[in-house]
């Protein structure tokens, strides 16, 4: 075997040294953007799922430079967050000594595989000269009145003490440690996305994200299409209460205004600000409040979730009007009802809505169907009944005529909530805000940026709820920017999506003090060309990013509306026994270990290797020997082979052009797996001569290079080259050498031969079949005579059976 461990460190120190991998600034040649998701330092080191997306696109990257690009490949730390948090309260160390010591361990993990960053631009999210520029454009957001405050009810976990996102909240649990997520006022700062959810969902038709990526965009932002509709309330109340003064009214929104005859109740939300309103003129008002505050307790999800068992409690005393039919209908409130969407009150369709049906159910209300079907429940459309002069109207006309009738309007809804952006923790991005008695909420001065966290002994979370910031009262206390009077600072932090959100911008220009990064830079280098991420995060951080991206571009400081041209996604990889890889089941795979036992050429190309790209698939480090084999094979023949530029040969020619062709056109598509058995077929074809022609031998290291790039190197300067093979062309493959592979093809028609065509080898039936019917000598023959059937035999034959006569 070669020595692998003395080759990888050489020739790491020495890339390092001479900075073969930089990026230059205007470079006249084109450039080359390459990105991946920046890893968050966690204590367990590098995980071999970072290796898989890592290698890829360091391989696109290798293949660019050598094609003539002048690459970015940026690499940095995603560092605040909460496990780097909860680690230093458990262990009684700062969080900022915590995430040296994880981001020293993962350099050198990164370094000892050899992918060629730009480590000049290496980036930090907890460094105050880069969380500066997060909190400027946070003040962005506030100027430009998209950061606001609001209280509102937020998903609270008990047990990590922190407000979640809704995106946070999986089933009803908190995302990080499965406790049940409760409902908790809060003033809460938001971000609003929700202003962006039009120009985010049409501008997917822009770019070129997997089209499973574009699906759950689009299910994420969730638009839906529908009409904003009035209903009075009766305005005599019964009893003896006097007429009201006010006209109350209440909006719903809904999807099928067509249905609108079919109303026979309202639903509000526990939340709706009319039951407030209206308090005089309920009737059964004690327990009204009781279902308030027991569906309080409750999260969204259970809410939305208890499919068959619905509750909910009748307005008493109060009193709708269908403005369809002008009949009276009861008001209900009902946790299945969600403040957040739409205008938080529903019309109940019973006949042709799944939850309103069982709702009436159980609370035996009037159940009338409005579109015609055989069904008591229908959820589809179709022809109008029971609607009046609507009668005999389909449903999508009757959608526009109704809303119209009753004076609606038509109304687009976001599935997409404002993200709400304020966590209760010390290790995040201090939110620079000031408040102060006499002017209220203040922002920081960019001048004052950034607002530093504080050097503190004690960071352990509040359990009030409040963050650990508000104890360390040194810091908060602090002057008002704009009279000087005694004010507090903003104590809740950034949610660790923040730093993330624009840190492929902070790459372009990561040294600017002056400027998060400056035009001149970004113009060279946007948009990114490819974004390898995974799956997991094309709902949040890709919206997210791309959220702040237009932001910045429609404030004019960044040059292109989208910050991704190309958006691709790598599939997990799993522990030996097929369980996602975990500490606790002790099957986690150490790459330290992997790189001194196999090296990291052989890593590289058995995780290229081990299976399709876009899926999951389980470790086995068994299959490491075949990649560690096919390298020391490689080694080999450059060692024991007569390599000459004095021979010729034919045949391993035509492997090498075949192969070149296989490996160019696969890594582009992300077919890995198969560019590396295209280069091992090839070392096997080389591996029985004994005479290699230096000229193909020369070719194949280049090729190779991209993914092994420590042996390919070293090769490279055992043949006495004193530049690097990684800056050698990318090898063009002679088209005239590929085109073989064919075979006779015979044609026959009801068993005689009727012509012979020449077909690729392994022609499908398909396309056999496509090629011999549109000979004209075949169709001659066939005329309009009917096919009966085909009788393919691959490689050989093709019988086209017809009708006689
Ligand atoms: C009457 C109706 C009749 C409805 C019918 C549907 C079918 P999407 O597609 O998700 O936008 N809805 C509106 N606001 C709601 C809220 N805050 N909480 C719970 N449900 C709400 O769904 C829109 C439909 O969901 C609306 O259309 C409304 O029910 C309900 F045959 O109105 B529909
Ligand atoms: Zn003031």
């Amino acid at each position: 075997m070669f020595d692998f461990q003395r080759i990888e460190k050489k020739w790491q120190k020495i890339w390092e040294k001479n900075k073969i991998y930089a990026a230059k600034d205007f470079s006249k040649k084109p450039k080359f953007y390459a990105l991946i998701e920046f890893p968050y330092p966690s204590g367990d080191g590098l995980h071999v799922g970072h290796v898989r997306s890592n290698t890829a696109m360091d391989i696109i990257s290798r293949k660019r430079r050598m094609q003539g690009y002048n690459v970015l490949y940026p690499i940095g730390w995603d560092a605040f967050g909460l496990p780097t948090e909860n680690y230093a309260i458990k262990m009684g160390i700062h969080p900022k000594i915590v995430t040296k010591k994880n981001t020293d361990t993962f350099r050198r993990q990164l370094k000892s595989l050899g992918f060629s960053f730009d480590w000049d631009r290496e980036i930090n999210t907890t460094d105050p000269k880069y969380y500066k520029w997060t909190q400027w454009i946070f003040l962005q957001f506030y100027k430009h009145g998209l950061a606001y405050k609001k209280k509102m009810p937020i998903n609270w976990c008990p047990s990590c003490k922190i407000g979640l996102a809704n995106e946070e909240v999986i089933g009803g649990k908190c995302e990080r440690c499965g406790a049940s997520v409760v409902k908790k006022e809060k003033e809460q700062w938001l971000l609003a996305i929700t202003k962006y959810a039009d120009k985010l969902l049409e501008d997917l038709e822009n770019v070129d994200y997997l089209e499973k990526i574009k699906i759950q965009q689009r299910n994420w932002i969730g638009q839906s299409r529908g009409a904003e509709i009035e209903f009075k309330i009766k305005n005599r109340p019964s009893g003896d209460l006097p007429r009201a003064k006010t006209e109350f009214r209440i909006k719903v929104f809904t999807t099928r205004p067509d249905t609108l005859f079919g109303a026979t109740y309202l639903v509000l939300s526990p939340e709706h600000s009319l039951i407030k309103n209206l308090e005089l003129r309920i009737k059964n008002l004690g327990e009204v409040k009781k279902y308030i505050l027991r569906a309080k307790r409750k999260s969204e999800q259970e809410r939305v979730s208890e499919a068959k068992n619905k509750t909910g409690v009748e307005l008493k005393g109060i009193k709708a009007i269908n403005p369809a039919n002008k009949k009276e209908i009861p008001i209900f409130v009902a946790d299945y009802i969600l403040s957040s969407y739409g205008t938080g009150a529903i019309m109940a369709v019973p006949a042709h809505d799944k939850r309103d049906y069982d709702f009436a159910k159980i609370y035996k209300l009037p159940i009338i169907k409005v579109v015609n079907a055989n069904v008591e429940y229908y959820e589809g459309e179709g022809i109008l009944v029971n609607s009046g002069k609507f009668n005999g109207m389909i449903s999508e006309k009757a959608k526009i005529e109704i809303t119209k009738f009753v004076g609606g309007k038509k109304q687009i809804q976001y599935h997409l909530r404002d993200w709400i952006f304020s966590r209760q923790h010390y290790w995040g991005e201090p939110i620079p805000i000031i408040f102060c008695d006499k002017c209220r909420e203040v922002p920081v001065p960019e001048k004052d940026l950034p607002v530093k966290l504080p050097e503190v002994k004690n960071y352990k979370p509040t359990n009030t709820g409040e963050s650990p910031l508000s104890a360390i009262t040194s810091w908060v206390n602090t002057k008002c920017p704009k009279c000087g009077g005694r004010a507090k600072r903003e104590t809740d932090t950034m949610p660790n999506w923040a730093g993330s959100s624009w840190y492929f911008l902070r790459y372009c220009d990561p040294h600017n003090n002056k400027k998060f990064a400056s035009m001149k830079k970004l113009r060279y280098w946007a948009p990114i060309d490819w974004y390898n991420g995974g799956m997991e995060h094309v709902t949040l951080h890709l919206l997210y990013s791309r959220f702040w991206n237009k932001f910045l571009y429609d404030i004019g400081v960044v040059p292109v509306s989208e910050p991704y041209k190309k958006r691709t996604s790598h599939g997990l990889i799993l522990g030996e026994g097929g369980e996602k890889m975990s500490k606790s089941k002790g099957n986690v795979v150490n790459p330290d270990y992997i790189v001194s036992k196999f090296g990291a050429d052989a890593f590289r190309l058995y995780e290229m290797f081990m299976g399709p790209f876009d899926q999951a698939i389980n470790w086995d480090t068994s299959g490491l020997g075949g990649c560690s084999r096919f390298l020391g094979k490689v080694w080999e023949i450059s060692q024991n082979k007569n390599i000459s530029n004095k021979v010729e040969n034919r045949n391993l020619e035509k492997t090498l052009h075949q192969t070149i062709k296989k490996v160019s056109d696969d890594i582009e598509l992300m077919n890995f797996n198969t560019a590396v058995s295209s280069l091992m077929i090839f070392i096997n074809e080389c591996y029985s001569l004994k005479d290699i022609s230096q000229e193909i031998w020369e070719t194949f290291l280049k090729i190779l290079a991209p993914f092994a790039p420590f042996i390919t190197e070293e090769l490279w300067e055992k043949l006495d080259y004193k530049t690097s093979i990684h800056k050698e062309k990318w090898p063009q493959y002679k088209a005239d050498l590929i085109r073989e592979n064919k075979f006779e093809l015979v044609v026959q028609i009801n068993g005689k031969v009727r012509d012979k065509i020449s077909a690729a080898i392994n022609i499908s039936q398909k396309e056999a079949e496509a090629l011999a019917l549109s000979q004209e000598k075949i169709k001659t023959w066939l005329k309009d005579k009917g096919v009966k059937k085909i009788i393919f035999v691959a490689n050989r034959l093709i019988n086209i059976v017809v009708n006689d006569g």
